[in-house]
């Protein structure tokens, strides 16, 4: 039996959490077109027979002054000091820029490291030829083409990781993919939908506190959620002309809880403004946005 920790690094909007969802074959982190998506370290638990890697997808990363940046930046650093090797995600649709092979050169003279160059589906072939030709000047990485959205070439790649993990007995029970409680990820959820009927800049400054998840005797989840907004002028935007937007966001959300939690949801949102929540180390921490002692 071979097990280990494989921390998923690469910047904002490269794939990483669609990647970590599709090796995984459960959802277990949120997927947006909006850069910054992925604001903590999610386990994905992936099981062969005798294998068992478990995934740390992280937050892309990017400069910020904000606490909330620091938290996603402490989560990136605590994923790759935590973990037997790395898996440095790029956008293959677009050229490698000089930092991000110098950031890959650095990563794999520490760590081992296998380059996956995603989005071959959209890939102009000759830009991502450029890529994988540069990377093989690093020696001692291995690099892969694949479509984390079109699962494509996945086996491949897990085939490269074998030899990243350890002889282990597995970390996880088999039943578990991720180490989140259903709480958080109803959080996430009501968070991914919020991205997605949002519009402008507005899903920057969002964090969703989920302040009730019952269980009834009647079957039923009941669900209450704040959704947190940094400006009194947003709260109508998210709400949207009579509660359009709002009611979008929530039908979504619902149904994805429903398949999530095999059972029928209600789910209340509110908006809230907290000017400045990114900074506020309590909102942050109700948030989950603090480290964990
Ligand atoms: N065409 C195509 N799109 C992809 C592929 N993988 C991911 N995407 C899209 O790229 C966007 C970003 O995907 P995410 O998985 O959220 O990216 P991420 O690296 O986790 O981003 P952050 O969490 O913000 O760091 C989404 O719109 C995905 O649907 C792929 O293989 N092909
Ligand atoms: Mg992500």
């Amino acid at each position: 039996m071979k097990s280990g920790f494989i921390a998923v690094l690469g910047l904002p909007n490269a794939g990483k959490s669609t990647l970590t969802n599709a090796l995984v074959g459960e959802k277990v982190s949120i997927v947006s077109w909006r850069p910054q998506t992925t604001r903590d370290k999610i386990v994905g638990v992936v099981n062969g027979d005798d294998y068992q890697i478990v995934l740390l997808d992280t937050p892309g990363i990017h400069e910020g002054k904000s606490k909330l940046s620091r938290f996603m930046a402490d989560e990136v650093t605590s994923a790759k000091s935590s973990s037997d090797g790395a898996m440095y995600v790029l956008d293959g649709s677009r050229p490698m820029d000089k930092d991000t092979f110098e950031f890959i050169k650095s990563l794999a003279a520490t760590t081992p490291t296998v380059v996956v160059v995603n989005k071959m589906d959209i890939a102009d072939k000759a830009v991502a030829m450029q890529t994988v030709a540069r990377l093989s000047e690093i020696k001692k990485i291995e690099i892969v083409p694949i479509s984390a959205e079109k699962k494509e070439n996945l086996d491949e790649l897990l085939s490269v990781l074998m030899p990243l993990l350890k002889d282990s007995v597995p970390y996880y029970p088999e039943d578990m993919y991720t180490d989140k409680p259903l709480r958080f990820m109803a959080g996430e959820i009501v968070r991914e939908k919020a991205l997605k009927f949002l519009l402008a800049e507005i899903p920057h400054g969002i964090g969703v506190e989920v302040t009730k998840f019952d269980v009834g005797e009647d079957g039923v989840t009941r669900i209450e959620a704040d959704v947190i907004c940094e400006k009194e002028t947003h709260k109508p935007i998210i709400i949207g002309k009579g509660g359009e937007t709002l009611k979008k966001i929530s039908v979504a959300a619902r149904k994805e809880l429903e398949t999530l939690v095999e059972g029928k949801v209600y789910l209340r949102l509110f908006v809230k403004v907290k000017s400045g929540w990114k900074d506020d180390g309590a909102v942050l921490t109700a948030l989950g946005y603090a480290k964990k002692k």
